[in-house]
């Protein structure tokens, strides 16, 4: 009796311990488990996936206030690839192919609802993509100028463009047009290096 008394002891704490695990969940858990409602999980077709196959990856997160800016995508919508790069205020957002429902990949998560980036900026949800700037999985995100890719703006930006346009030396292999032309006129040229310079002249 005294046996089935510590058994029950024991069990009663072991289950307390996984029902703790249970509820500690981390953002990315939390997130993983919405997003795959989000994407329509359980009414996708998944037989042809492996069955160990993660069904929602996650990229990079965020929590700004009460809002969460992360990237992520389902394995079984992956398949409609084009590269985007599309701008966001003083941001630009560069994905290789990480395409439904968003474009880009990015997301943003407000009072527990779940928008794409571009739903949330047309909508004013978000107005500053600055706090993802460095973001590097799936999608990446650079602040406007930043034509060295190395998500900062500094003068060797407005070098690099100088000698791109002066054909000093052929483009970087990871060279994203929409990041170098700044001042957004369709066409990188010595303007956008002036304009680099001039912003890193009004921060300092
Ligand atoms: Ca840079
Ligand atoms: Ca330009």
């Amino acid at each position: 009796m005294k046996k089935l008394a510590t058994f029950v002891l024991v069990l009663a704490m072991i289950l307390s311990t996984v029902a703790v695990g249970v509820n500690a969940t981390t953002l990315e858990e939390e997130l993983s488990t919405q997003m795959f409602d989000y994407f329509g999980g359980n009414e996708a077709d998944l037989s042809y996936l492996p069955s160990d196959a993660p069904l929602v990856v996650l990229g990079d997160c965020v929590e700004v206030d009460d809002m969460v800016i992360f990237s992520a995508y389902a394995v079984w919508m992956g398949a409609d690839c084009a590269e985007v790069a599309e701008r966001y205020g003083d941001c630009c957002v560069w994905a290789g192919g990480i395409t439904y429902p968003s474009h880009t990949g990015m997301f943003v998560r407000k009072d527990g609802e779940i928008y794409t980036l571009k739903e949330a900026w047309e909508n004013g949800i978000i107005i500053d993509l600055s706090p993802a700037v460095g973001f590097s999985e799936y999608a990446q995100v650079y602040p406007i100028g930043d034509a060295d890719l190395d998500y900062e703006v500094s003068v060797l930006d407005a070098t690099l463009i100088q000698m791109e346009v002066a054909k000093m030396r052929p483009l970087g292999q990871h060279w994203i047009f929409e990041v170098s032309d700044v001042d957004d006129d369709g066409d990188v040229s010595v303007l956008d290096a002036t304009a680099i310079q001039l912003k890193i002249a009004r921060i300092e």
